[in-house]
């Protein structure tokens, strides 16, 4: 049998489909010092202090604030880090996940 031959202007790629990416949140609460939080970011997500500092003020006014963007088990491994870090130390500081649209 003769091999087919296909142009290689009517290929197609084949189409993979890319997992969905999820946020990781942070959510302010009343009790967790500002100070702690830029700790907890600084050590889970490797944010600088100024960085940190911009985002804990931002869900302080806020009410939340997306800290980054990642693959679904990444996302949830550093939101139970984080907010474990924070149960350890008696602070109610919760980080939690959702899918981007
Ligand atoms: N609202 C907290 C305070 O005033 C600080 C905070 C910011 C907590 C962001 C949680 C998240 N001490």
């Amino acid at each position: 049998q003769k091999d087919t031959v296909v142009d290689r202007k009517t290929q197609t790629k084949p189409k993979l489909e890319r997992p969905k990416l999820y946020k990781v949140i942070l959510l302010n609460d009343d009790y967790t010092p500002r100070e702690f939080v830029i700790m907890v970011l600084q050590s889970v997500f490797n944010i600088g202090p100024e960085t940190g500092y911009r985002l804990m003020m931002t869900a302080h006014k806020m009410g939340s604030c997306v800290i980054v963007v990642c693959a679904k088990d990444i996302a949830e491994t550093k939101s139970k880090q984080a907010t474990d870090l924070a149960k350890e130390a008696g602070f109610p500081l919760m980080l939690s996940t959702e899918p981007e649209e």
